[in-house]
């Protein structure tokens, strides 16, 4: 009589295990460093908040800080994270200034308030 103890191991899976992916490229194959991400300054000089981009091709976002509507957010990329933060009360104009006008977009958000009361120019 051969008793066969075969300890399984099954473990149930949550069905949300992460996914190794191994397609990223050797490093020897890669071209180049990748570019750099655009670059935008801003700075306020006499109550006016000036934006002013590298000339890449970059969406922008403005929107009010979310549960702090004093704090103006500057989003480069629009991409949900906000790269510069200012207090209203410093400036009440905005000036958005890049060298390319091409396929840049500046978006107002207005998801976390409305701020119209600030007067904003795209040069
Ligand atoms: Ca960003």
């Amino acid at each position: 009589m051969i008793a066969v103890s075969a300890p399984l191991h099954l473990g149930v899976s949550c069905g949300t295990a992460p996914v190794e992916d191994n397609m990223s490229p050797p490093p020897e194959e890669t071209p180049g460093p990748p570019p750099p991400p655009p670059q935008f300054e801003a700075n306020i000089t006499a109550a006016i908040l000036t934006v002013t981009g590298s000339g890449e091709s970059s969406n922008l976002a403005l929107r009010l800080k979310a549960g702090d509507p004093t704090i103006l957010e500057i989003d480069v990329g629009d991409d949900g994270s906000a790269d510069f933060s200012f207090d209203r009360t410093q400036f009440d104009h905005i000036v958005v200034a890049t060298p390319v006008a091409g396929d840049d977009m500046i978006r107002i958000d207005e998801a976390n308030g409305i701020f119209t009361d600030t007067e904003i120019t795209t040069a």
